[in-house]
């Protein structure tokens, strides 16, 4: 029987690149997201590959996040994989300039939304023993870069979280996993810097990982066998050896 697999933020970036390398392997999808027209478009994209069902809900709204996928119906209930991927970085200032606004909507999308959507999903891997839920963590995970204090802080606790997740469901044998890409070359940026011009010099002079790139590890990580758990991944662009280096070409700037 295909697997079913739920993907949060699959509306741009790595989500929707997630998307369509689930499609190609025929992964029934549950695609979610807040712009419904891109969900109708990827849907429209993919119905001739797999089945797709699309949830239009922010994660921030608990409320929602549980009707959403309490509504599934009964040929999409049973999810095998979760894909944790919603999220964003808001702002790039140091902690003393930092805007509160920027650090709710961080710590609201990218941690409890992420322990939202979980909440709702585990409940039927538990009982079925089975599942595979990835969290889509960063390099902002694994180390703290100037002027990224929450965002970082953000995912580091997403990467708690996924340890906890992994220790929780051992008992149950649900695979958890983290995917933990460096500079990603997605709209990401945009919202970062909110559509400034800065937003557009961020990929430029090397060549940045592509969603598809962060698409086929997410894939080979659900396509192992089921003893083999991918645990961890930290993937960079080959110009990239941390967060804060980054071999650019001058000329190109
Ligand atoms: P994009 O901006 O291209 O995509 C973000 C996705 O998250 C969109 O589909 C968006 O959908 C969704 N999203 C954002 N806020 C909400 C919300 N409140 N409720 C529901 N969905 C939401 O960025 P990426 O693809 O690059 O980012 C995906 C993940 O990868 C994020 O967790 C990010 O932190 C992480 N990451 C990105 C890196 C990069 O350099 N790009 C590097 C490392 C990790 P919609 O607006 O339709 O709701
Ligand atoms: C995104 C990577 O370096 O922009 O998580 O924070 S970075």
């Amino acid at each position: 029987m295909k697997k079913i697999a739920l993907i949060t933020g699959a509306t741009s970036g790595i989500g929707r690149a997630t998307a369509h390398e689930f499609a190609k392997h025929g992964i029934h999808l549950i695609l979610c997201g807040r712009r419904q027209e891109r969900l109708d478009t990827i849907k429209n994209a993919l119905h001739k590959e797999t089945r797709v069902h699309t949830l239009n809900f922010d994660v921030r709204d608990k409320d929602s996040v549980a009707e959403a996928i309490a509504s599934l119906p009964k040929s999409f209930k049973s999810i095998d994989i979760l894909i944790n991927n919603a999220g964003n970085a808001h702002g790039l200032d140091p902690i003393q300039k930092g805007s509160i606004e920027d650090w709710d909507a961080m710590m609201d999308i990218n941690v409890k939304g992420l322990l939202y959507v979980s909440k709702a999903v585990i409940p039927q891997m538990t009982e079925r023993k089975s599942g595979h839920i990835i969290n889509i963590g960063s390099s902002a995970g694994k180390e703290v870069y100037p002027k990224g204090n929450v965002y970082c802080a953000s995912k580091h606790a997403v990467l708690a979280i996924t340890e906890g997740m992994r220790i929780d469901l051992n008992p149950f044998g649900i695979k958890v996993s983290a995917i933990n890409p460096g500079l990603v070359e997605t709209e990401f940026s945009k919202v970062r810097f909110k559509g400034d011009a800065l937003a557009d010099n961020v990929y430029k002079g090397y060549e940045a990982l592509q969603a598809q790139d962060v698409a086929e590890v997410i894939y080979f990580a659900i396509s192992r066998p089921a003893h083999v758990n991918i645990a961890d991944v930290l993937m960079f662009c080959t110009a990239q050896a941390s967060s804060t280096i980054v071999k650019k070409e001058i000329s190109q700037l």
